[in-house]
Parts: C-alpha cells; structure tokens; sequence
C-alpha cells in the first residue's frame, strides 16, 4: 500500500497520508457504529471510563469531544485495523510483529470541538524503542477549517522530549512560550477525504486547533507498537498484553535501544483525557 518514497517520507518528516485505507462500505458501518455509542451519552452528567465530554456539554444536548478505547466497546474498530490494506501499512513503518496499545475516537463538534495543544505521543507512552506510532483514520473530510491534525516535520528526529510540564506537573502538552526552538508555523496540515489515514512517529510533535466548521469532524486514532516495544507504564497482565497483537507474534524479549526517555509524573493535576491534563498549562497555542 505504501509505496518506497512513502516509507521514506515517514522516516524523514515523521508522517506519511496514505490515500483511501479504508472502503465506503466499511467506512459507512464504522459510522453507523459512532452515532449509536454517541446516543449512550444522552443523559451523562459527567465524564466517564466511555465518554469525555466538551466543556459544552450538558445531559439534554450531549457533546463529546472523545470516544475512550473504542476497541474495547466494539469490534468494528478491531476489524478497521485488521484490514489487509491497514496491516500492510503498518507492517512497512513497524515490521512484521505490530501490536495495539491503545486507541481514541476524537470528534470535534460543529463551532466547537476542543483544541489539542502541541505535544509528542512519547510524553504520555514512552516504550523500550521508539518503533511505535499514531494511526489517523479520517471518518470525515479533514479541511483547515474543521481542526485537522497539525505535524511539525522532523520534530521526531530531534531526539528529544520536549517539557511536558506545568509548575512541577505533567500536563501533557508543550508551551508555547518556554519551547523556543521549535517552529509551530512550519506545522503541517493532515488533509484528506474519509478513509485516508495518517501515520506520525510517536515523537512527532502535533496538535489541532478547533472545528470553526458547520460540519463535525471525527478522528480514529490508534496507538501501534512493534511488538518488541514495550511500554514502561501501565503494563497489568501479559494476557491481555498479547491479546492487542495486530499482526504478527507477540515476544517476552524487548527491545531497549537509547530512546530520549522523559516520565509523565508528578501526574497530571487534572486527571482523565489529554484535554483535562491541558488544562494546567498556563500559555495556550490555540486560544
Ligand atoms: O484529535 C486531534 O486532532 C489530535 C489528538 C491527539 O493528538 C491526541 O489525542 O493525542
């Protein structure tokens, strides 16, 4: 599915778009599929271990900026993973063994839908290598009016964590004021049409601003790992740890390179989704 100056461009600028992944046929079922799970949030007065819900939200006019851990609430987003067209991707950037460490639905309501500030993925789940990275299925067209995923190229191979903290905490999110030497207008834009998909390096830095559109627009995001990358947090059960495999075969050997390693702790003050641990940072990018 990707072509050689694809897999390069993802080794040089930390990404790569790869066009139509996914069918209108499975597409359309994958968003059947949302508009139930979104029906479930009618009623919700908070957050919950399903739902994380815009500052706009109430019960009667329900508003969710994410949808936690799709995978485990329905198996369509494993069968978006599996397909043949999606596996060859991700076998080409992680090699043969490659397995699931988490993923998100993020949506971004009309006129609204939360910003994301700038941040590495790596902040949150540094692993014994960095062979792991983002999948970023576009359910709806991503234009530069609905918040579509901001890449700064080559910010992976810096080498570096950049400071993910606020007043001594973890806040996941890089400030723009005190990160001098990164460069946020030479950020990217990731557009395309639904069923395209991005891939960025888990050291990419990234954000996006919010939907000033009419329309929603709805991101799957899936965290991969080749499996030999083990993560240095949040490891419970090995079962459960093997039953993520992707493709390929699971292993009890890591691999431990010379990774930049920087550890999200104090933990966040606000605890919950990214949007909560951003909102301690005290210079925001996207007002
Ligand atoms: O939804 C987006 O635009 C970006 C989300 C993101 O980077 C994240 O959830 O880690």
């Amino acid at each position: 599915m990707l072509t050689e100056e694809q897999i390069s461009q993802y080794h040089t600028d930390g990404y790569v778009i790869a066009r139509s992944v996914i069918d209108e046929d499975l597409l359309g079922r994958v968003k059947n599929v949302v508009t139930e799970m979104l029906n479930e949030a009618q009623g919700l007065r908070d957050h919950d271990e399903k739902f994380d819900l815009e500052p706009s939200h109430s019960p009667s006019s329900p508003k969710v900026r994410r949808i936690k851990t799709p995978h485990k609430w329905h198996s369509i987003f494993w069968e978006l993973i599996k397909t043949r067209r999606m596996i060859s991707c991700l076998t080409s950037l992680l090699g043969e063994d490659v397995r699931l460490h988490g993923s998100k639905l993020n949506l971004k309501s009309p006129q609204d839908g939360s910003a994301v500030e700038w941040h590495q993925d790596w902040a949150f789940y540094p692993h014994s290598n960095d062979h792991v990275l983002a999948v970023g299925l576009m359910l709806d067209d991503m234009t530069m009016d609905n918040g579509p995923l901001m890449l700064v190229p080559g910010s992976h191979r810096v080498e570096k964590v950049w400071d993910h903290h606020q007043d001594g905490y973890f806040c996941g999110a890089i400030s723009p004021s005190v990160n001098q030497d990164l460069d946020f207008s030479k950020a990217v834009p990731c557009l395309g049409q639904a069923g395209d998909c991005s891939f960025h390096h888990v050291r990419l830095v990234h954000g996006s601003a919010q939907n000033i559109s009419p329309d929603p627009r709805r991101l799957m995001l899936y965290e991969c790992a080749a499996a030999d990358a083990w993560p240095y947090l949040k490891f419970l059960d090995l079962e459960e740890f093997n039953s993520r495999m992707i493709v390929g075969h699971s292993t009890l050997e890591p691999r431990a390179t010379n990774v930049p390693v920087r550890m999200p702790f104090p933990p966040a003050k606000k605890q919950g989704s990214i949007y909560e641990n951003q909102t301690a940072l005290a210079d925001r990018f996207f007002k």
